[in-house]
């Protein structure tokens, strides 16, 4: 019997996988992952070729080669439930062989970039920065449904935050590294770094009160304040925990650089988006 059945991988008529309706020949194994679709043209518009372009749903996909680097950018849509099919799928199209529908021997590697957006925690973190992702902090949920494995250290850094911070009594936080080796590549002098907090909303989630009373009004000053030896939690955004977890568990590296657009702490929000993330795509396009 095969290892996958249909009723829990599903292949299209054409051969790929359902959500993201691409087959393996459709995507290069660097990837940069963007939230909004519309950013995805505007990544590939740098591409010197483009060999491939679909869409279903939110997730829109273009491969194609920038100076010599077989790419592809793809968009998740909002959320971490949208990242737990991303990353399942893209990790079934390279090593799962979805005709016989069995595991392959041999693993393919894939290089994932976050290129996204966030919200600052710091004071001292301008805004329309770039952030780079050291850990996702996650108070979503995804990442606990599947078997965790991190190292002590990690552990160690995790209870130090849940001790610390301040949140609903039901969120139960996870954090996870971002890869070292696609960080070593994407850092430079300017680009601010620090743990980024992954939240299940854009609203409440994130310490935003509308109409809405709150459970915990002081979660964003209790993410601000942390401190642990030299590390931070530096910015807020929706994708990244799911992200790592399911991508280092998978064997794949992944990490995560975000244009900072509002500081929650100082009440301010960028006029600069347009320019700004066109900047921070010839960044990733540059260093991935
Ligand atoms: C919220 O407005 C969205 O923007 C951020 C958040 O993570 C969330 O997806 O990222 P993107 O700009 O990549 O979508
Ligand atoms: N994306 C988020 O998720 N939060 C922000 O504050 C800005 C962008």
């Amino acid at each position: 019997m095969a290892d996958y059945l249909p009723s829990e991988l599903v292949i299209t008529p054409k051969g790929g996988v359902y959500h993201l309706d691409i087959c393996p020949e459709d995507i290069a194994h660097k990837i940069i992952v963007v939230g909004d679709q519309d950013r995805v043209e505007l990544v590939s518009k740098f591409f010197d070729e483009v060999t491939h372009k679909s869409q279903h749903r939110e997730f829109a996909c273009h491969t194609g080669n920038y100076k010599g680097k077989s790419l592809s950018v793809i968009s998740t849509g909002i959320g971490t439930d949208n990242i737990d099919i991303v990353i399942n799928e893209l990790d079934a199209l390279v090593n799962i062989d979805l005709e016989t529908r069995n595991e392959k021997s041999e693993k393919t590697v894939l290089e994932i970039v976050r290129l996204g957006t966030c919200g600052i925690l710091q004071d001292e973190i301008p805004i329309d920065s770039f952030i780079l992702s050291t850990h996702a902090l996650g108070i979503d949920n995804v990442g606990h449904f599947y078997e965790r494995n991190v190292d002590e250290k990690t552990e160690r850094l995790a209870l130090d935050i849940e001790s610390k911070v301040k949140l609903p009594k039901y969120v139960k936080p996870y954090l996870t590294p971002a890869s070292k080796i696609l960080n070593d590549r994407l850092l430079t002098d300017d680009i601010e770094t620090g743990i980024t907090v992954t939240s299940s909303g854009f609203y409440g989630p994130q310490g935003r009160r509308l109409r809405l009373p709150l459970v915990e009004n002081d979660m964003l000053d209790s993410f601000s304040d942390f401190k642990h030896d030299e590390v931070r939690i530096a910015n807020l955004e929706m994708e990244c925990s799911a992200l790592f977890s399911l991508s280092s568990a998978l064997g794949h590296q992944a990490t995560a650089i975000c244009l900072g657009l509002a500081n929650r702490r100082k009440k301010q929000f960028t006029k600069n988006y347009d320019e700004k993330i066109i900047e921070l795509i010839k960044h990733v396009l540059e260093h991935i």
